[in-house]
């Protein structure tokens, strides 16, 4: 029995394994109930006390060497794939790879954009951090306006007297716009603003904006309208009915909010639109001379029109999203529906 033992410890070291069904193999060949191990077990019963201590030992020694040989094998086949494999069949098609998707907000962003430009506006975008300058006082907010206040308003640190701070809307980038170009200007500014507002399903301290802006010689409140009334067709269909409510900004004189008739309920009155069959889309109004003239442009000769829109607002609509905190939680059972525009 002492050389059939030792025979095996070689034959069992020289096995090699290169796959799961090879390992399994082995296993069952040495190491199963019914295997070789078993069987010797059985027959080291039969013999007598001085042959067991020795054989005893060379026994437990075969066993140890074949558990930890089949351990290491699988543990290889698993790191490696089937690295032994030789006849890998190399014309057989990849795995599939998982496309990935557009954001939802991103998806609306280029909706609205590609409107706008075919129009001949063009795009324009700017920093996020701005001075006070840019963001309120060209905008003609008053000192004591309440936007200005830390409680709408993240302030950044700067270390010395300048006011810097997150913008609260894109209008900033058109400041710099106006400033640096001469009138016809036609363009749009989309991006991110940031609000310190306490987060809720309708409200978040940062979202995204779409600002338009248009100065020429002549620029009317019905230019302002045929264009939102455009848009309006384009963005969700012949059939809209749109109206425009008196407001106020501190930027335009005079103000308006744009309504447009429900799209879920088509104005009969549903939850969407709390059933007053229209939903608000939008702010607008005349550029007010105040801020032509802090942006260098002459109010007695140009005339401008401007509007801006939230984009998660126009994108809860169009896809019936109900909770605004979903575009900022990267669910991927939420972002993996949006597959359908690349
Ligand atoms: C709005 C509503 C009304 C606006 C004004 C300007 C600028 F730079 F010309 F003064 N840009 N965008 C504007 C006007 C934005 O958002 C609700």
């Amino acid at each position: 029995m002492e050389s059939k033992v030792k025979e095996l410890v070689a034959e069992v070291e020289s096995v090699s394994i290169a796959n799961p069904d090879q390992a399994e193999q082995f296993r069952l060949k040495y190491l199963s109930k019914k295997g070789i191990l078993a069987e010797l077990f059985e027959e080291f019963k039969t013999l007598v006390p001085e042959q067991r201590k020795l054989v005893g030992k060379q026994l437990n020694e075969l066993k140890q060497l074949a558990e930890k040989k089949l351990n290491e094998a699988k543990e290889s086949v698993a790191q490696n794939g089937y690295s032994g494999e030789k006849n890998i069949d190399l014309s057989l098609p990849a795995e599939h790879a998982e496309l990935g998707s557009r954001h939802p907000i991103s998806l609306v962003r280029a909706s609205i954009t590609d409107i706008f430009t075919k129009i001949g506006f063009t795009i324009s975008e700017g920093p996020e951090i701005e001075d006070d300058w840019h963001n309120f006082g060209a905008l003609n907010f008053p000192e004591d306006h309440p936007a200005r206040d830390m409680q709408d308003t993240f302030f950044v640190e700067s270390g010395n007297d300048e006011k810097w701070l997150l913008r609260t809307h894109t209008s900033s980038v058109q400041v710099r716009v106006m400033k640096n170009q001469k009138p016809p200007i036609r363009t749009i500014s989309p991006g991110r603003v940031y609000r310190n507002e306490t987060i809720s399903a309708r409200a978040h301290c940062q979202f995204h904006q779409v600002e338009g802006l248009y100065v020429d010689e002549g620029v009317s409140f019905a230019n302002l309208k045929q264009t939102l009334y455009y848009f309006v067709h384009e963005m969700f269909g012949e059939d809209i009915q749109i109206r425009f409510r008196p407001s106020f900004f501190p930027f335009t004189e005079p103000s308006a909010e744009m309504d447009i008739s429900c799209i879920i309920c088509g104005g009969k009155g549903c939850p969407v639109c709390k059933q007053s069959g229209w939903v608000e889309i939008l702010g607008c109004g005349m550029v007010h001379p105040n801020v032509l003239e802090n942006c260098g442009i002459d109010s007695k000769k140009y005339t401008g029109y401007a509007f801006g829109m939230g984009i998660e607002r126009i994108t809860m609509l169009r896809y019936q999203i109900k909770d605004l905190r979903m575009f900022f939680e990267n669910d991927m059972r939420f972002l993996s529906q949006f597959k359908s525009v690349l």
